[in-house]
This record gives structure tokens, sequence and C-alpha cells, in this order.
């Protein structure tokens, strides 16, 4: 086994470098590339990785530490095959006379390929890879003016972020990449009209350059950079909008872990210096979204740019308990708060005469009781609603998933909601136009039996076109129920009561049902909601047009 010394590699024209994350612990194995430690100028970011595969032993340094080249940071045992034959700091040297800064690359390759006199053609510099590595942000865009050192876009391999930077200030004439290409050096990036007094053809000095991602060295790889918030990035307000990510202040290693889990950056508070965002931030991240994902039933969580509910302490006011909520209960609350944010909710009134149907119900007890079967106003409801929708068919619609088609339903069924001490469950009486009132008072009973009991099967609560949400035996005016998507269309029903009823020359007692219609306002219009509830309106005042 050897014991090799890593040493700060060439920082691309920094001359110290300040030791900002030590993150490994002695015995850790580390892998070829794998980062040993962060160093940051006031330019940039760099991750050192470990030139060979071994095991951490220690590091030479502090957090906090300021550093410059070829000063020894870190060691790592490494098996004798795997150590380089060469000396250490030779292996630097070689690796250092290799590198070149980034712009003076782009500047050559730039100036090889000029589009006009006034006119450049950037390029990816040698990013020390032959493969061909994603544009994960395109910092600019067309008509910006971008000064020299600006980001134009940043490439990520599985080992680096790079920034690719521009060499010349001017404006963007066309940029000839998208998120998501694949890039390899010499490929054309955006094309420049150029206002720097350094003509294309004479590269321009690196002013600010950028430490390459080159390959591995034997001993100390060059360091990876990303810019940090302060660098250069002084591309217009607009293209910063656009791609707001191009801004955040993280670590190549940072940026692989968060494309992995597909973490935007730009959500991630950064907790390490100046801001910077740390490998744990993004753990820390994915965990909050998977419990409030979990938990979303009871979320606090503001989405969609709506501030959260603020957490309280009660026990400060007085006595408290938690109580869980059961899966139903968290299930409903992530359900309706999904429907009331997608939905534009709109609730149409009126009240349906029942004073007859409730005669003729009261009339069917008897042959209820010899056939087993309660006939509640539900069942009237049911039938109704069936009749209303093959007669306002819009009503049994749900919107596509693509915003550009509605789904037209050929069948009746009409989903139930039942209040349980478990929570709110949803059955469905299937084919409710086929069924009379009997069957459909047996199926109510049944379904209502057994959703008390928690022995609903999942086949039994799917298939809705359209929910009936009746509060009438427990009471209550009215109020505005919430659609229960994908279904567009839902009524909630309260308890009937008598009421004066002027009928053109008096005032006489009858029992109003008071209805609320709540509709999906994308897919259904207030026209086609009136005509919904007029019709149904009249089938309850007149039993008999259900006969018709
Ligand atoms: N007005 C006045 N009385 C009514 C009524 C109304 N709109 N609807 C039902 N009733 C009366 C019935 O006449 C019956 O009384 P009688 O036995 O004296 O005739 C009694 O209430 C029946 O009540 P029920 O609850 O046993 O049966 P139901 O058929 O009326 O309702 C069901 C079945 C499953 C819809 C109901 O039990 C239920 O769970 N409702 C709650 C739905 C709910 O929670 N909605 C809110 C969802 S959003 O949070």
């Amino acid at each position: 086994m050897t014991i090799q010394t890593v040493v700060v590699p060439d920082l691309g024209g920094a001359e110290t470098v300040e030791v900002i994350e030590l993150g490994l612990a002695p015995g850790d194995s580390v892998e070829v590339e794998d980062s040993l430690l962060v160093l940051e100028s006031d330019k940039a970011t760099m991750d050192i990785p470990s030139p060979a595969t071994g095991v951490f032993t220690k590091y030479l340094v502090e957090e906090g530490a300021t550093v410059s080249v070829g000063d020894p940071i870190a060691e790592i045992e490494i098996a004798d095959e795997a150590a380089p034959e060469e000396p250490q700091p030779a292996a630097v040297e070689e690796a250092t006379a290799d590198e070149q800064p980034v712009e003076a690359a782009v500047a050559e390759v730039a100036a090889s390929s000029p589009a006009s006199a006034s006119e450049l053609m950037v390029q990816v510099p040698d990013i020390g890879n032959d493969d061909k590595v994603d544009v994960i942000e395109i910092c600019v865009a067309v008509g910006d003016e971008v000064s020299e050192g600006d980001t134009l876009v940043i490439l990520e391999s599985d080992k680096a972020t790079m920034d690719i930077p521009s060499t010349h200030s001017g404006k963007v004439l066309k940029i000839v990449v998208a998120e998501g290409d694949k890039l390899g050096t010499g490929d054309d990036v955006a094309l420049f009209e150029v206002t720097s007094e350094a003509a294309p053809a004479a590269p321009a000095a690196a002013a600010e350059p950028v430490p390459q991602a080159a390959a591995p060295a034997p001993v100390a790889a060059a360091p990876v950079a990303v810019a940090t918030p302060q660098q250069g990035s002084t591309a217009t307000d607009s293209a910063k909008e656009k791609t707001a990510g191009a801004d955040v202040y993280a670590g190549p290693a940072v940026r692989l872990l968060a494309r992995e889990l597909g973490v935007d950056l730009t959500q991630v508070s950064g907790t390490g210096p100046k801001g910077r965002i740390l490998k744990d931030d993004v753990s820390n991240f994915v965990k909050k979204v998977m419990q409030n994902k979990d938990s979303a039933a009871v979320s606090t969580a503001g989405g969609a740019g709506i501030p959260p509910i603020p957490a309280v302490d009660f026990s400060q006011f007085g006595e408290i308990e938690e109580v869980k909520l059961s899966k139903i209960q968290k299930l409903t609350a992530a359900n309706m708060q999904r429907n009331w944010l997608n939905i534009p909710h709109v609730t149409q009134f009126d009240d349906a005469d029942i004073t007859e149907q409730e005669d003729f119900r009261k009339g069917l007890k008897a042959e209820g009781e010899k056939r087993g079967v309660r006939v509640t106003p539900v069942a009237f409801l049911i039938k109704a609603l069936a009749a209303t929708l093959q007669a306002n068919p819009i009503f049994a619609r749900s919107m596509g998933a693509d915003g550009h088609h509605v789904v037209q339903k050929h069948y009746i069924n009409i989903g139930m909601a039942v209040d349980t001490p478990r929570g709110l469950v949803v059955p469905v009486i299937k084919d409710v136009d086929q069924k009379g009132i009997w069957e459909i008072s047996a199926d109510i009973m049944d379904l209502a039996v057994k959703a008390r009991d928690g022995k609903l099967k999942p086949a039994e609560m799917q298939g809705g076109c359209f929910t009936l949400s009746s509060l009438g035996a427990i009471g209550g005016n009215g109020f505005t129920p919430i659609v229960n998507a994908p279904e567009v269309g839902i009524l909630g029903v309260s308890k009937s009561q008598i009421k004066p009823v002027w009928n053109g020359s008096e005032f006489v007692p009858r029992l109003m049902l008071p209805l609320a219609l709540s509709y999906d306002h994308r897919v259904i219009n207030g026209g086609d909601a009136g005509r919904f509830m007029t019709h149904l309106v009249k089938l309850l005042s007149d039993i008999r047009h259900l006969a018709l």
C-alpha cells in the first residue's frame, strides 16, 4: 500500500483559495474522481477529486484554511499497483502543464471559425473528455448584451459541471444549442456580434480564467469549477429569469446529486459558506418533500407560490393532544386540496319542492319493510340525477389530461358520499339509469353498510360520472361541495324544510329540498349548469316525469 499526498492543483489563475468543505472521514473508501474536499476562490468553487481508488486517510488542512497551488491537502492510501510511477510533484506539474484556461481555449477555437468580420461563433473548449456531455443550462437569450466572462451555457458530465464563458463582449445573435443537447470539444455554442475591442482573430487574454475540467491527472486531478453567485454572471435579467438555476451556488457533486434526484436547486436553500448548497441541503430538501408527500393530506407547505400556513405551538394556550389521522382522512385531505386548487369551482343553488315526492316515499314504507329495503330521499335523488345526466350529458364528461379534449362517458354511474367513522368514502352505484327505486335503495343500503364497516372493494369506489353528497339526514341549509375530480359535477343536498311558497295567489307550506350544484367551469358553463339544475328540480318536484 502506498500513502499518496494530494496537493492543490492549478487554480486557473487564482493565487489562493479557501478550504470550505471536508466531507470524508478517515477509513472512507474513495473511487477515482470521488470528491475529496471543496475549495473556493472568490470566483469559483472546486471539487478536488480523488486521483485514484483507495482509502481516505486524513486531511492535511482544516476547514477555513487558505491554500495555494502545490500545497498538500489530503492523504489517501492506494494499492501499490494503482500508485503512479512518477513522484507526485512531477505528476502535478504534468497535469497542470496540460491544463489550459477555458477562455483561452474558447478564444482559440472561436478565432478559427469566425462567421464574419464582426461575428464570432463561440465553441466548446477542450473539456478534457472525448465523450459528449449534457447542456444543463442556457444562461443567455438571443439579443442579450453579454460581457466578456459571462457564462453562456453550463455543461455537465458525470464528473464535472463546467461554465462556458463568453470570450468577448457583444450581442448574442443565435444560440445553436438547447438544454439537453450533448456537446463535445469544438462544438458550436452561440453566434455573437462582437463589440469588444479585441478582434475575433486575436484571442483575448483570459481576464477571468475558469479552471478547465481536464482529464484526471495521476495525482492532482484538475479541479472542477462552478460559478459562485458573485461571479461574472452579468447576462441580462431576462436571461437570468429564464435560467434561474445558472445563479445557483453549488458544486458539481451537489449538482450531479440534484440531477440524479430530480431536485430543482433553485428551490434549495444553501447552508454552506455564502449560502452554498451542500449535499446535506439537497438530502434534507428531498426528505422534506417526501414527508410532505407522505402526509400530503395535512400539508401546510405552500405550493404554487401560496404562502404556507404557519406552524403554531398551541400548547402555549392550553392543554392539547395530537390526534393521528386515518389513512382515509389523509387521502381525503390530499384529494380535496388537489381538487380545490386544480378546478375553477362555481356553485349554483336551487330548492326542489319535494312535497308530493315525500308523500309518495312514505307510502312505500310498508312495501319496503316486506322487501327489507328502506327508501330514503337519496334514492329519488340518485334516480333523478341519472335522468338529468342523460338529458345533460356534458355533466358526464371528464377533462382530458392534455387539456385538449374531454372524455364523454356513455354510462351513468353515480358516486355517493358516505360519512364513516374512519372518514369520507364514495362508493359508486353502477348503471343507475337501468335501475328502479327499489334496486337503487338496496344498493344505497348495501354500499353504505360496507362503507361504514370498511368493507368496500376498490372496484366499488371506481367509475363514477357524478357524485351526490347528501347531508339531508344531518342538517343545514346549504353548502358548497368540492368537485370529485376527474368528474366535473357534484350535487350537495341539505335538509328539507317546510317553507312558505307563493303559488300565485297565496303562500302555501311546501317541503323544500335545498340543492347546491358545484361544477368544473373549465368544462361546464353557467348555462349548462342552469339547464341541469332546472331539469333536476322539475324531476324531483314531480317524480311522474321520471317515468316518461
Ligand atoms: N332532508 C331531510 N331528511 C332527510 C334527507 C333530506 N335531504 N335525506 C335523508 N333524510 C332522512 C330520511 O328521510 C331518513 O329519515 P327517515 O328514516 O325518518 O325517513 C333519514 O334521513 C335517513 O338517513 P340515512 O343517513 O340513514 O340515509 P340516507 O339514505 O339519507 O343517506 C348516506 C345515506 C350514505 C348518503 C348518508 O348516510 C351519509 O353518509 N351522508 C353523509 C354524506 C356526507 O358526509 N357528505 C359530505 C361529503 S363532503 O364532506
